[in-house]
């Protein structure tokens, strides 16, 4: 090989590098522009709640960076395949690249820039939403912007409270701020920060809340807390999310995020109501966690009176799993 054919081999390669170069910038702007303005409206888990906003966020920024990366490994490939194939009685040997310092300092900035991209976005976005909506434990490091207090009222600026009682297999809601009430669905009002203390009377469960981007481990003997923010009304489906038995599949529970007034009087009604059937004064004291081993002989009692189940720790009867 002479001197004048590396310097031509030299300019081809940078040539293909270029046209490289080109072609996967005018394909990435085209696929980012159609992922943010076209996808991110449809990316789970929707937007109706503050924490289900920041996880779609999330979703579309890291799909607006693979994006690119994606499309430079198609090209390359195709463009590899279709320019530099080995054409019919060609026996030679490719370019070698071992000690191309370009290509090994591009390859090295290149994956350390997504990498360490891909840290500092991951490490903000855990701590900028309070948790992503995930459980915290029981001494979280971060709060809502609410003040808490004993009761809640509609444009307070009170954090509501609602524990979230994990057993093998319902969920049950207690309101502490309506004197301990507990309810089988779980009400919310909109545009009010929600602190949920979430556990468990039995074995592990997980409490997903898919629509409002919160899941919460409920470990028994563990008050594992996390936030959100309703902010649109409508209907949800809640569900277990960690395998806790034969009957894991059923256990789901109806949610609805509603005013702030319509939930007050929901609230204080039901609470009313609990009261004068001798549910609230049935049920054990409103505490961070429970002990499963006293409170299904309470349990059994309070189901004759109110026919729900879960804070009171009853248990479905071994010859009939289903119906309490
Ligand atoms: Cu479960």
């Amino acid at each position: 090989m002479t001197e004048n054919s590396a310097e031509v081999t030299a300019s081809d390669s940078r040539r293909h590098g270029w046209t490289i170069f080109w072609i996967v910038i005018v394909l990435s702007l085209i696929a980012d522009l159609l992922i943010w303005f076209v996808g991110k409206p449809h990316f789970p888990p929707g937007d109706m709640s503050t924490s289900a906003t920041h996880q779609q966020f999330d979703i579309a920024v890291l799909s607006v960076s693979a994006a690119p990366v994606f499309i430079a490994v198609v090209t390359y490939f195709i463009y590899s395949v279709t320019t530099w194939r080995a054409r019919g009685g060609d026996q030679g040997d490719g370019e070698p690249i071992y000690g191309n310092t370009k290509v090994a300092a591009t390859w090295i900035i290149g994956t350390a820039v997504i990498v360490l991209w891909a840290f500092a976005f991951g490490t903000f976005e855990l701590i900028n939403p309070a948790g992503a909506g995930a459980g915290e434990g029981p001494n979280p490091i971060w709060n809502l912007s609410a003040t808490k207090s004993s009761s809640w009222s509609p444009d307070s600026n009170d954090m509501l409270e609602i524990q979230a009682i994990g057993q093998q297999w319902t969920w049950t809601f207690r309101y502490p701020q309506f004197g301990g009430m507990e309810s089988s669905v779980l009400y919310l009002p909109v545009n009010t920060p929600i602190e949920f203390h979430v556990t468990s009377l039995d074995v592990i469960h997980s409490l997903w809340i898919y629509n409002l981007g919160v899941k919460a481990d409920a470990n028994p003997g563990v008050d594992n807390v996390a936030y959100t923010t309703a902010k649109q009304t409508g209907d949800f489906v809640l569900r277990c999310n960690e395998l806790c038995g034969i009957w894991h599949g059923a256990m789901y529970n109806q949610g609805k995020v509603e005013s702030q007034t319509d939930f007050e009087t929901w609230a204080s009604g039901l609470q009313v109501r609990e009261g004068s059937d001798g549910l609230l004064s049935a049920l054990p004291a409103y505490s961070l966690t429970y002990d499963p081993t006293v409170v299904p002989q309470l349990g059994q009692a309070v189901v004759k009176v109110d026919g729900i189940t879960g804070a009171a720790g009853y248990y479905y009867p071994p010859s009939d799993p289903v119906t309490p």
